[in-house]
């Protein structure tokens, strides 16, 4: 029967073609101790992972020989001489392939073990080695460019989140989409809506929790009543919290807790205090029929203030701390002690741990207060020394090392320490004088330096005693 006339592409190698600078390259073993079977038609086939991502399908070449090594051999010693293979790849995607061998039939039980050296050609994902912040994701144009775009292709489904300001989103992706979009600048936040937050009657916007007055009152009464809610009359900080405040009154006039009664001139909040933020309109305060008490103009005037007389009737609102602390509403870290205060709470990391109280960590268990710990990779590093010294690593090689111990240690009341013979030391309060090093008990430079001569203390920083001008903590967080 006649054929058609076939034509094929095709291209040797041996080896792993690395002298071609292909995007990756690597061999497959096939050991081969099952026999094939007919249902497989005589195939073995196996999944390879690629380590990084293309950005489109890549093009694979294969190619098949038997291992000839002696020790894999002698384990299955089958004479390669019957056993003709053929090698080819399926199932091709961004991050695999499925890697396949094929003996003829009938070659009996047993297979030599066999090899596949493959090279994979393509162009990498350009989203890589690509970051973007604000919650920005990477998307990819061409093979060659990558840009950050904001992920609007958010699910509707509702798992709300409540932003720090007191806005809920239906889902965390809706929340992230704003924050990227720069509509919400809220970094923190946590699960559930915003709502609860606040006793019934009160709403919640930037660390206070708010109730607004059904009925018009003079300012005495307002600030009363404030007063037997724990709370106070309106003090506003910012312009932000100034359009919150006055949207609450649907654009009408309202209270705020600005007066001037002690001082004519002088206008502080209900607790006495001066505020950085006014929004006075234009020729106010003019105390024009002995005015000392200050209201909100509302969205019609610009949100502006006036100072007016007293005993006019208004709206108001009181606004009242919430205690983040005791009802859990706080970031702190698991091992950080929250304080809650005006308008905001502090986290403090807990005795044993470092960071800024949202992250904390311990290279200790937090079972004690004191710790040391030794491990044989640790190593310090010592940028500027000497003279005549670059840059070093100082390993554990010191005179004393063979104690292995106290690679590093710490006590909740004093700060780190490396070494066996406190080689390193930083104190708690570091900014005394009275940091040192001591060079050569389990940290060395190199040998020949012995611990506690003048070269091993003066080593890092150029005196045995010292205050560091800079601490960073890096952590690990898991
Ligand atoms: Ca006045
Ligand atoms: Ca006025
Ligand atoms: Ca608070």
């Amino acid at each position: 029967m006649p054929r058609s006339f076939l034509l094929q592409d095709w291209f040797a190698f041996f080896g792993n073609g690395s002298e071609f600078n292909l995007t990756l390259s690597g061999e497959a073993d096939f050991p081969n101790i099952v026999s094939p079977i007919a249902d497989d038609n005589y195939g073995f086939c196996q999944e390879v992972e690629f380590n990084t991502t293309f950005y489109a399908s890549p093009v694979v070449l294969v190619s098949v020989h038997h291992i000839y090594n002696p020790q894999v051999t002698m384990k299955s010693p089958v004479s390669p001489k019957n056993n003709i293979i053929s090698a080819w790849v399926e199932e091709v995607s961004l991050t695999s392939m499925r890697i396949c061998v094929k003996n003829l039939s009938g070659t009996g039980s047993k297979h030599d073990p066999l090899s596949v050296s493959y090279n994979v050609i393509g162009d990498l994902n350009p989203c890589l080695d690509v970051f973007c912040p604000s919650f920005g994701v990477c998307k990819t144009y061409s093979a060659h460019e990558a840009r950050c775009v904001c992920n609007d292709n958010c699910p509707s489904y509702q798992d709300p989140v409540c932003t720090e300001n007191g806005t809920t989103y239906d889902n965390e992706c809706q929340y992230k989409l704003s924050f990227c979009k720069g509509l919400d600048n809220n970094t923190l936040y946590h699960s559930g809506g915003c709502k609860d937050i606040c006793p019934s009657g009160w709403s919640y916007f930037s660390g206070f929790c708010h109730h607004t007055s059904d009925t018009c009152t003079n300012w005495t009464i307002a600030v009363k009543e404030c007063r037997q809610e724990n709370s106070v009359l309106a003090d506003v900080n910012n312009n932000e919290e100034n359009i919150y405040i006055q949207h609450r009154h649907n654009g009408d006039k309202s209270w705020l807790g600005l007066n001037d009664i002690s001082t004519d001139g002088d206008f502080t909040w209900v607790d006495r205090r001066h505020g950085n933020f006014t929004a006075w309109a234009e020729n106010q305060p003019n105390n024009l029929k002995e005015e000392d008490c200050a209201h909100a103009l509302g969205v019609k005037h610009d949100y502006e203030w006036n100072d007016v007389q007293c005993s006019d009737c208004y709206q108001f609102t009181c606004k009242k701390d919430l205690d983040e602390c005791e009802n859990e509403l706080n970031y702190c870290h698991k091992q950080a002690t929250s304080t809650n205060e005006r308008g905001s709470y502090k986290c403090k990391c807990n005795a044993g741990y470092l960071g800024d109280g949202f992250q904390c960590s311990s290279f200790f268990s937090a079972a004690s207060s004191c710790g040391h710990r030794y491990t044989s990779s640790a190593f310090l590093f010592s940028l500027v020394n000497k003279l005549g010294w670059g840059p070093v690593r100082l390993t554990q090689q010191g005179k004393y090392s063979y104690y292995r111990s106290d690679s590093i240690s710490s006590c909740s009341d004093s700060g780190p320490g490396f070494g066996g013979g406190l080689d390193f030391y930083i104190p708690s309060y570091a900014s005394s004088t009275n940091s040192y090093s001591n060079l050569g008990y389990t940290y060395s430079p190199s040998s020949g330096h012995s611990y506690s001569s003048s070269f091993t203390k003066s080593f890092l920083a150029g005196s045995h005693i010292f205050r560091p001008d800079d601490i960073e903590v890096f952590y690990e967080t898991t």
